[in-house]
This record gives C-alpha cells, structure tokens and sequence, in this order.
C-alpha cells in the first residue's frame, strides 16, 4: 500500500513524541512512511521531500519539530499539500519554544498546529485521518469506531474513583 501520511521530525530525539503518531496510524490502519528530516542539518533534504512528496502520493505530512522548530513551518512553504506540526517537548523551554515556532505562520503559509508533546502526536494522526476520510471510506469507517469506542470507555466507567 501507497504512503498517504508522511511523517517526518527533526531528529531521532524526537522519536519518542512522534511514535505517537506512528502507533496512532497503524490502529487507524492508514498507510504511512516516516523518516528525520531536520530543517536546519539536512535543508536540501527537506525541500526535496516537500516538493516530491504529492507526486509520489503522501496526502498529509506530519511535521515534529523542537527548539527553533522550523521543520514544519519550511515544509508548508514547499508543498501545498496540509502539514500537521507537532511542538515536540524540549528540555530548556518544555516545549513553549517549540509551540510558538510552529504556531505563529505567516498570513499565506498554513501550519496546522496541534498540542506539545504526545497528545499533538496523537491527534495530528487523527486530524490526518479526518481529512483523508472524505476520499477513503474504510479511513472513515474506521475513524468512526474509534471515536466509538473512546465514548463507551467513558460511558462504561464514569466513577472517577475507579481506575
Ligand atoms: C530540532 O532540534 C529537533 O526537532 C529536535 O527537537 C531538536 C534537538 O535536536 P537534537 O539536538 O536532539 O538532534 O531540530
């Protein structure tokens, strides 16, 4: 199966927030590829990806960054395809620096802009499949049912006294 996500980060240290997506992706069963791609150490490997990822089939890029988190930022401005951005939790600022770098796009250069740290990983792979879901039916179905789920595991245990 094709990639339709593509997942990129900064560097390996992101890995640990971005996995989050990943592992999100594959209960959503949505066809992904990820690699790092740092905005700042490897620039030329970030506008290649940018500029090639539509012609060979990614939909949505999801960009984790931390620190001067340009990675997303520069990616959108390469690519007209939607990129979801991650503020990745960084040890100085806690990911304030991270948040502020992605979320403050200039008019005309879209990021969406998603939580710090591991529930933004999470929902950038469910905002992925939202828009995915208008042209993939088994994307939506199956967004449908976790969403589902995740109501009637609150419903089934309310008590918040209860584990
Ligand atoms: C950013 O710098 C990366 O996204 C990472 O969050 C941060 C630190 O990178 P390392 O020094 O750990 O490689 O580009």
């Amino acid at each position: 199966m094709n990639a339709l996500v593509g997942v990129i980060m900064g560097s390996k240290s992101d890995w640990s927030t971005m996995s989050h997506s990943i592992d999100m992706l594959e209960t959503l069963g949505i066809a992904y590829e990820v690699q790092v791609v740092s905005a700042h150490r490897t620039p030329d490997l970030l506008f290649s990806y940018a500029e090639q990822a539509h012609e060979r089939g990614i939909q949505v890029i999801i960009a984790g960054a931390g620190g001067a988190a340009h990675l997303p930022g520069m990616c959108a401005a390469k690519t007209h395809l939607p990129v979801l951005g991650v503020p990745v939790q960084s040890s100085m600022l806690s990911g304030v620096d991270s948040l502020l770098s992605i979320v403050q796009m200039p008019a005309g250069v879209p990021v969406a802009t998603l939580s710090i740290g591991k529930a933004g990983a999470i929902n950038a792979a469910l905002l992925a499949a939202s828009i995915l879901s208008h042209q993939h039916p088994q994307i939506l179905q199956t967004l449908h049912q976790y969403r589902e789920r995740q109501t009637q595991a609150v419903l089934a245990n309310p008590d918040p006294r209860e584990a």
